[in-house]
C-alpha cells in the first residue's frame, strides 16, 4: 500500500499544527534573530529532484518549479553536507502513462506495491531532461542519489522505493556519517519531498521541509494531504528565511 497507505485523504487539514507553530516562529524570527536554526555538522540539507523535467519546458513541469533554484543555492551556504537526487526512469518505466494501452497521464492504475500514478514519460536516465537544472550551484554538495531505477517500482522517496521495503541505501550513508537532522528542499513538495521527508521520519532523522524551496504538482488535493500527513509523521514545516 502506498499512495492510499501514506496520503490519507484527509486534504482537509491543510494547516497543521506544526505549520501554525512554524509560522508563529517566523513572526518572532523577523524580531529576534537569535530564534533561527542553524544547521549543525550532523545536519545535512537533501534537494530532491531539481532537474529540467520538472521545470518549466520539461516533460512533468511543476509551476514556478525554476523558483526554488536561487532559493536553494542560498541555502546550501548554511550546510556542511549536502545530498542531490535525481529522479532516475529507464525507458518504458511501470510509472509511465505510455506503458499502458488505453492509459493517459494523471491516471492511476493498481500495481504490485499499490496505486501508482500515471505521469508523462519523465526524467529518463542519460537524457538532457533528467539533467539537474543548470543553475542549481551547490559545489560542496557531496552525494547525488539517483532513485526509481527499477522498471517496474517508482520511488518517490529518495530513502524507499515504492513497495515501502527496497532501500537506496541513503538512509546507512547518512546514518554512516552521523547525520541527525535532514532538511528537504526540491520538487515536488506533494510527492518525491513529502515521501522523501516522511521516509527520514520513519528512519528515525528529525526532519524538517523548507517550504519556500519546494514547488507542488498538485493533484486533486495531494498538496494539502501531503503537508497533513507529514504533520502527523512529526515532519516540521519551515521557511528558508527561518534557517541562519
Ligand atoms: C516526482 C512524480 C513522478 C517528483 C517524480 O519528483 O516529485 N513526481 N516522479
Ligand atoms: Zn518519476
Amino acid at each position: 500500500m502506498t499512495v492510499s497507505r501514506r496520503f490519507l485523504l484527509s486534504a482537509l487539514g491543510a494547516s497543521s499544527t506544526v505549520g501554525a507553530v512554524a509560522s508563529l516562529g517566523l513572526m518572532s524570527n523577523s524580531i529576534f534573530a537569535a530564534g533561527k536554526i542553524k544547521p549543525d555538522a550532523q545536519s545535512v540539507l537533501i534537494v530532491v529532484d531539481v532537474q529540467n523535467c520538472f521545470i518549466e519546458g520539461g516533460t512533468l513541469p511543476v509551476s514556478k518549479g525554476s523558483e526554488v533554484v536561487p532559493v536553494i543555492n542560498k541555502l546550501g551556504a548554511s550546510f556542511a553536507n549536502i545530498v542531490v537526487t535525481q529522479d532516475w526512469h529507464t525507458a518504458g518505466h511501470a510509472s509511465f502513462a505510455s506503458s499502458y494501452s488505453g492509459k493517459k497521464p494523471f491516471e492511476t492504475t493498481k500495481l504490485g506495491y499499490g496505486t501508482q500514478v500515471l505521469w508523462p514519460d519523465h526524467c529518463v536516465q542519460g537524457t538532457e531532461d533528467a539533467a539537474l537544472h543548470k543553475d542549481l550551484k551547490l559545489p560542496s554538495a557531496q552525494l547525488i542519489i539517483r532513485k526509481g531505477y527499477h522498471k517496474d517500482m517508482d520511488s518517490y522517496s529518495a530513502f524507499t522505493e515504492a513497495d515501502a521495503k527496497t532501500s537506496t541505501g541513503l538512509s546507512g550513508y547518512l546514518k554512516q556519517r552521523g547525520i541527525k537532522t535532514v532538511y528537504v528542499t526540491g520538487l515536488a513538495t506533494d510527492f518525491c519531498v513529502a515521501w522523501t521527508a516522511m521516509d527520514a521520519r520513519t528512519a528515525g532523522f528529525k526532519t524538517y521541509v523548507i517550504e519556500d524551496a519546494c514547488r507542488a504538482i498538485d493533484l486533486n488535493g495531494s498538496l494539502a494531504a501531503a503537508w497533513k500527513s507529514m504533520g502527523d509523521k512529526g515532519v516540521q514545516r519551515i521557511q528558508s528565511s527561518d534557517i541562519a
